[in-house]
């Protein structure tokens, strides 16, 4: 099968004179995933060396690892000691062990070659998720790495890729995936029934062995369209009665099964609204049902209106999840999560931090991000996702005293996956740093984000000095650049409808969908101020303030909640129009550079990877000179007012 295996490729080490690997571990531990990646990682950097049970053997051209599980350990927690010749890793439970050789492993490939070393670590979020939008025919909804590993043709798949997967995600941290699409379609009826059972059996026992929890999304419809009754009202006792029946059945035959997340009432997918019931309703019902077998049920809060009237000026979208979701705080059971996307539109490259996660004193909360570039250049233009998921999970929401920062509120984080059965898993090599960072940040919150580029840079591409400076710089300027070049100052949107790619200003600006810019020729930006939709307000007093008042409100977010004219002075001392027009050039010319930086890389990375980065880098930088002269002639086309440096815009 043709793919790569991202971080896990390691190199020989550097000294090899090591010609016995002995493992020593319980007998429990002998057939686990721990001893499998040992035994992986020996043949890739001792490719002399045997791989021996055996410790009495044990002399000088012997490396010993010793693996034991310590029950005064939590689950996921490990110890390790390490020496040039013996290293001792503790693990909680099979899981823990597996995660402190994944460490071990770690050091061993970026130092080259066997060193001394302590560490003991405690995973920083519980629950560590990826959301897969995958559908029974392959296809993925907002994906850009090819199609699908879990599903082709409408199976259920299990093979050497779904293994790799597995590897790959527990190297990095991750501990829970949901496999399908929350526009769950026709896939429910294969899911909850019994078409799939023997290979979801086998995938779930695959991820368990991986310390993965295995999640789905159920379409809230399913007593319908599944069981055949004639409603989905949440409290209706045949419903009831037959989603009892239902997770009965899957969860006793999947004791991997963690719960079900669920879209509902979103988007055109089924919720309790049609019976009229409210979220808490819906999501506690199901949440009882999956109760027996220690279950959870993960709700989303993307709700909002999707047929608003763009004449409309009170209904503002950005309010809408705080709205529905604030007054039902306390409602909801404890095994029900609700997880909120990190912003209150969608996935946009600027939006302030959403107000639910300090709204919810009485509800278990989870952030959603999207590692699936899709409102960032899908996965063809390099955005490096780490540091603004790591500034929004540091994010004071100055709602409860001390810990009050969003991810100390969370008890858990998911985001939409960006991978697909492309030789390397993300379409392109660079968008690997976002699914290894993603899942390193939340297993070590204490690492910052160019640790995290720099620990990937390494495992990915060696220890070229040149390579590292370069990638380095490329990841750590990206987001930046990309913001620059698209759309200024928080105001969202501006793409094109639908599918997301490309500049168009006002693609969104008449439809239904809630996203609009409200440019004119005298100003621009919506007001979401307290004299406006009152947006602002969702927030504590400290950010209500901040955020509120049109000299407070930080530069990047302005146009999100105020509207300005385009001679407004901005904290950096430009006027808006100056600021478009400046940082439209400015993230052109750094998409240039890092497109001439990939290309001085020729020499020093692989044929194959160093093509398709270039490819994507040619996209890249036609794409955002588009975008460069579509918002700056947009914009000058209705403020009238030229760029005070006098460079051509059309
Ligand atoms: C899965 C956005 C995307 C949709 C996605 C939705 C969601 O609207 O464009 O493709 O649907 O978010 O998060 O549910």
């Amino acid at each position: 099968m043709d793919f790569s295996k991202l971080w896990l490729g390691y190199k020989q080490l550097e000294d090899c004179s090591k010609k016995r690997l002995i493992i020593s571990c319980e007998h429990d531990l002998k057939d686990s995933a721990a001893v499998d990646e040992l035994k992986n990682a020996a043949a890739d950097m001792m490719p002399e060396a045997i791989v021996l049970w055996r410790s009495e053997l044990f002399d000088d051209a012997s490396y010993l690892i010793v693996l034991t599980v310590k029950p005064e350990l939590s689950r996921e927690e490990y110890d390790i000691a390490a020496s040039d010749n013996i290293t001792e890793i503790c693990g909680g439970s099979d899981i823990g062990v597996l995660y402190g050789v994944y460490a071990f492993l770690r050091r061993t490939a970026l130092e080259g070659r066997f060193v001394s070393f302590t560490e003991h670590h405690i995973p920083s979020q519980p629950l560590r998720m990826l959301n897969h939008w995958d559908n029974s025919d392959g296809s993925i909804e907002r994906g850009y790495s090819g199609n699908s590993f879990f599903f082709r043709d409408g199976e259920l798949v299990v093979d050497q890729r779904t293994v790799m997967y597995a590897r790959l995600m527990a190297s990095a941290g991750i501990n829970a995936t949901v496999i399908n699409n929350v526009n769950v379609r026709g896939l429910a009826k294969h899911l909850l029934s019994e078409s799939y059972a023997d290979t979801l059996t086998e995938l779930s026992e695959l991820l368990r062995r991986y310390g993965i929890k295995l999640f789905i999304c159920p379409d809230f419809a399913a007593p319908i369209t599944v069981g055949g009754l004639e409603s989905a009202d949440p409290l209706d006792v045949n419903v009831i009665n037959w989603w009892t029946q239902c997770c009965s059945r899957l969860f006793s035959s999947l004791p991997n099964l963690a719960g079900f997340l669920v879209k509902a009432d979103s988007e055109g997918q089924p919720g309790p609204f049609a019976y009229g019931r409210d979220h808490a309703d819906g999501a506690n019902m199901l949440a009882k049902a999956v109760k027996p077998y220690g279950g959870t049920i993960i709700w989303r809060c993307f709700v909002y209106n999707c047929t608003q009237d763009w004449r409309d000026e009170k209904t503002d979208r950005a309010r809408s999840a705080y709205d529905c979701f604030k007054p039902l705080d306390g409602k909801f059971d404890d095994n029900v999560i609700l997880q909120v996307k990190n912003g209150p539109m969608d996935f946009q490259v600027r939006e302030p931090v959403s107000p639910l996660f300090g709204a919810m004193d009485k509800t278990n909360l989870m952030a959603e991000f999207q590692l699936a570039q899709e409102y960032t250049g899908q996965q063809k233009h390099v955005v490096y996702l780490v540091p603004m998921i790591k500034e929004i999970l540091a994010h004071k929401t100055h709602c409860k005293g001390e810990n009050d920062e969003v991810g100390k509120i969370v008890c858990g984080v998911a985001a939409v996956a960006n991978t697909g059965d492309d030789h390397c898993w993300t379409g392109t090599e660079l968008a690997a740093a976002n699914l290894y960072g993603y899942g390193r940040l939340l297993f070590d919150e204490s690492l910052s984000a160019e640790q995290i580029a720099e620990e990937w840079i390494a495992l990915t591409f060696g220890d070229d000095k040149e390579v590292h400076d370069k990638v380095l710089e490329i990841l750590m300027e990206s987001h930046k650049a990309y913001e620059d070049y698209t759309v200024p100052l928080g105001l969202g949107w501006m793409c094109k409808p639908n599918n997301h790619y490309g500049p168009d200003p006002w693609g969104y600006e008449f439809d239904r969908w809630g996203t609009y810019n409200r440019a004119d020729r005298d100003a621009v930006g919506v007001e979401r101020g307290p004299e406006g939709t009152g947006y602002s307000t969702q927030y504590s007093k400290e950010l209500a303030d901040l955020y509120g008042s049109v000299e407070n409100c930080p530069d990047e977010l302005l146009l999100f909640f105020h509207r300005v004219p385009y001679t407004h002075k901005l904290h950096s001392g430009k006027t808006v129009i100056q600021h478009i027009y400046d940082t439209h050039f400015e993230g052109f010319e750094k998409a240039e550079h890092f497109a001439a930086l990939w290309d001085s890389l020729e020499s020093k990375v692989d044929e194959k990877t160093f093509a398709n980065v270039k490819e994507r880098f040619n996209e890249q930088v036609r794409c955002a000179k588009e975008w460069r002269d579509i918002i700056n002639c947009f914009f000058h086309r209705l403020s009238g007012i030229d760029d005070e440096k006098g460079r051509k815009i059309y």
